[in-house]
């Protein structure tokens, strides 16, 4: 409590500008293992708008979270250098020019060497993120918690929005879906080809209602599996929990997540090294008066960086 090194603990944490668990903020390359950047998009939402606010959120609401992680008996932030990069910069109006925008952004994040921690942002700018990762380590698997697949072709003629980002990725050869595992699909559907539509793709998916069934540690052990030796990225959209601890979401599907389920999915991951993470889909105008879905996510980002922590250490 007294370590007065740690930006994380210097009090009152209430206090000072508004950076992702207080770490610092720093553009310069190669000065931290993870960047945590924000992407604030929301022009390939389909139904509420709101998460270009999400970044801001998010970041609001880490501020209380702590160096130590007692579950894990890990210091999360004092293993490893962490910074808040700050936000990319984006011209309104054209989500596909947007795209092309976080992409030469965050290249030379990712060429730094850097593990990049993307606060979203809608769920399209996964492909963005993905053309920068798999520049630098080729085509990745995807470990996707998602209330949906996001691989449609298209809606209403638009082929780049947040239902998307997965075939276009794919299309791009940027994934590898036969290393890939989708979980935490549910609710209603145009008809059964959008399931049928992703695993012909070669994705393979593990509904809500069975992800939930099943333990933590059996979910780790099939992404382990799943994923081989291929580069990770690891995608969270926040509408996985379910919309009473997350309503703050663009396509709110009930039944969904308890938070503390899904820390411990992700908990079951450690080890696995991750290229890239991501938490998206937060839409703070649609949050509850408590910020409880840009909660949520500062605490899922929160594990997603105790598993690049322990990532680093195990690493060669
Ligand atoms: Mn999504």
């Amino acid at each position: 409590m007294s370590d007065q090194k740690s930006p994380a603990s210097a009090p009152p944490r209430y206090s000072g500008i508004r950076t992702f668990a207080r770490q610092d903020y720093s553009r310069e390359l190669g000065d931290g293992d993870v960047a945590v950047v924000g992407v604030p998009f929301d022009l390939g939402t389909s139904f509420r708008a709101g998460p270009r606010f999400g970044p801001e959120a998010i970041r609001s609401a880490s501020v209380l979270l702590r160096p130590y992680h007692p579950p894990l008996d890990l210091d999360v932030l004092g293993g490893q250098r962490v910074v808040d990069w700050g936000d990319v910069e984006l011209s309104p109006g054209n989500a596909e020019r947007a795209l092309g925008q976080i992409a030469e952004q965050l290249e030379p994040v990712v060429a730094s060497g850097a593990t990049t921690l993307v606060l979203g942002g809608d769920h399209t700018i996964a492909l963005a993120e993905l053309r920068a990762l798999a520049d630098r380590h080729g085509p990745l698997a995807l470990v996707l918690i998602d209330a949906h697949a996001d691989t449609w072709d298209e809606y209403r003629g638009e082929r780049y929005f947040h239902g998307t980002p997965f075939r276009r990725a794919t299309e791009e050869g940027l994934l590898r879906p036969e290393r890939s595992l989708l979980a935490g699909m549910r609710g209603s559907l145009y008809s059964a080809q959008d399931l049928a539509d992703t695993r012909e793709l070669g994705f393979e998916y593990i509904n809500c209602e069975e992800l939930r069934a099943m333990e933590p540690a059996d979910y780790g052990a099939r992404v382990r599996e799943r994923v081989g030796d291929s580069p990770v990225f690891l995608s969270f959209d926040i509408d996985a929990i379910d919309p009473a601890f997350a309503p703050g979401t663009g396509t709110p599907e009930v039944a969904g997540l308890l938070p503390h389920e899904a820390l411990a999915l992700l908990r079951s991951l450690a080890g696995i090294e991750v290229a890239g993470f991501d938490v998206v889909e937060v839409s703070p105008p649609y949050d509850d008066r408590a910020q409880t879905t840009a909660l949520v996510a500062a605490n899922v980002a929160y594990e997603m960086l105790a598993l690049a922590a322990i990532a680093k250490d195990r690493a060669p």
